[in-house]
């Protein structure tokens, strides 16, 4: 079976040129701040970045992706970096990454496969490595179809060859499409045990809240300090795989439970939003939604339209508060600016909060207590929706938050 270009953690520690593509120059901004990404993404995986570069394309070559003029600077390139891999921002075809990988004479990845092998890397739970592992297959199997005509050659002899005339292929094939089916009877088993832990939490009626967010918004840290949880909260990006739900006392002796659960990103490999599911099933299935945005991130704007399409996308449509932290990190001048640019995307007043000087933590909890108290108003509540709930800002085509409360 082919092994190379499958995500493995073998990626780890190796010497990696980044290349990003664009059009033209409303695509270059975009390239440039996903190349900052696939930096973060390389660094999580312990890579030494040795070059990287924006690469304008008219067209991208069928066959590898990149011109032939481009293909042989970079080998050079190649050569005097000492890259030992080569990651694309794009999302390459097999035959391209194939042909790339022959004419540089080095494994060739793109964006997908690097998340792939992050997630297979941290995947920590049962359910986890099962997710994982169910993505990378379902990525590898087109892969094993395109491309690669040598293994098309007809195999004789022993062992794992099927009914006469069975290429190699085929048999690669079978063999994996035979594993994934295993997988996804395990991952249905552990998923019925899921359900049924959540039927039992959703038994007892308290309100639950997830949090979620992009990668690296700092959910985790916001769990710990809320509940005195202790996930993982680390500056890499997907920290978090597995859900973590906590009990939270809210001031008045309100019990809710709060949700940490895998960040988002954008371009979420597709394999990973199908294995993944029943993970992002608990956010989809929470009653209410905390939104947590880094504010000091440089693009946090962005990262706060790809968690409401992601969410959109997924059909979530609970009351939502938008939490905006990190703030100890942001200038006190730009402040505003920040805050005003973030809440008008959601036509919400967001609360802004600090998890290392506690800045605003009370406001946090006062406002999860009110969403607690409108979804399940209880004895003596308060009936009125007193945060409200995030719908964001009309954009043409956008994502669509509905508000519930
Ligand atoms: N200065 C500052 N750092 C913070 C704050 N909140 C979180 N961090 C840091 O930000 C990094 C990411 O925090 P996490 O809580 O792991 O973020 P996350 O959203 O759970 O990330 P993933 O699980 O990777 O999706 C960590 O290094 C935290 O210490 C904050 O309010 N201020
Ligand atoms: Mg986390």
């Amino acid at each position: 079976m082919k092994t190379t270009s499958i995500p493995n953690p073998e990626l780890v520690r190796q010497k990696a040129a980044l290349i990003a593509s664009y059009t033209d120059q409303k695509s270059e901004q975009k390239a440039a701040y996903e190349l900052d990404e696939l930096r973060e993404l390389a660094r999580t995986l312990d890579c030494e970045v040795v070059d990287s570069d924006m690469v304008r394309l008219r067209t991208t070559h069928p066959d590898t992706f990149l011109g032939s003029g481009s293909v042989s600077s970079w080998k050079e390139r190649i050569v005097s970096s000492g890259a030992t891999v080569v990651v694309f921002n794009d999302d390459l075809s097999p035959r391209q990454q194939h042909n790339l990988e022959q004419a540089w004479d080095l494994q060739v990845l793109d964006r997908t496969e690097i998340i792939l092998a992050i997630f297979a890397q941290r995947a920590r739970s049962a359910e986890g490595r099962i997710q994982v592992e169910m993505a990378q297959l379902e990525h590898l199997l087109p892969r094993l179809a395109g491309g690669w005509s040598h293994l098309e050659r007809q195999r004789g002899g022993i062992g794992l060859r099927g009914g006469a005339g069975e290429t190699q292929i085929e048999v690669d094939r079978r063999l994996i499409r035979h594993k994934i089916s295993k997988l996804k009877t395990k991952l249905r088993a552990l998923e019925r045990q899921r359900s049924t832990q959540r039927a039992a939490r959703q038994s007892v009626p308290l309100p639950t809240c997830a949090l979620v967010g992009y990668t690296n918004a700092g959910k985790s840290t916001l769990l710990n300090h809320l509940t005195q949880a202790d996930v993982l909260a680390d500056n890499l990006l997907f920290a978090t795989l597995d859900p973590t739900s906590r009990l939270f006392h809210t001031k008045s002796g309100r019990r809710m439970i709060l949700t940490d659960t895998v960040g988002f990103i954008q371009h979420l490999p597709a394999e990973l939003v199908d294995a993944f599911s029943s993970t992002l099933e608990e956010v989809a299935s929470a009653s209410m939604l905390a939104i947590v945005v880094d504010a000091s991130h440089p693009q946090a704007a962005a990262q706060l339209n790809t968690v409401l399409q992601t969410l959109a996308d997924m059909d979530c449509t609970q009351p939502a508060i938008l939490v905006l932290t990190k703030i100890d990190l942001v200038e006190e001048l730009l402040r505003h600016e920040i805050v005003s640019e973030l809440s008008s995307m959601v036509n919400s007043d967001p609360i802004v909060v600090s998890a290392v000087s506690g800045e605003g933590i009370p406001n946090l909890r006062a406002a999860l207590e009110a969403m607690a108290q409108a979804a399940f108003p209880g004895t003596g509540g308060d009936h009125r929706a007193p945060v409200a709930p995030v719908a964001p800002a009309a954009q043409p085509g956008g994502p669509g938050l509905a508000p519930a409360i």
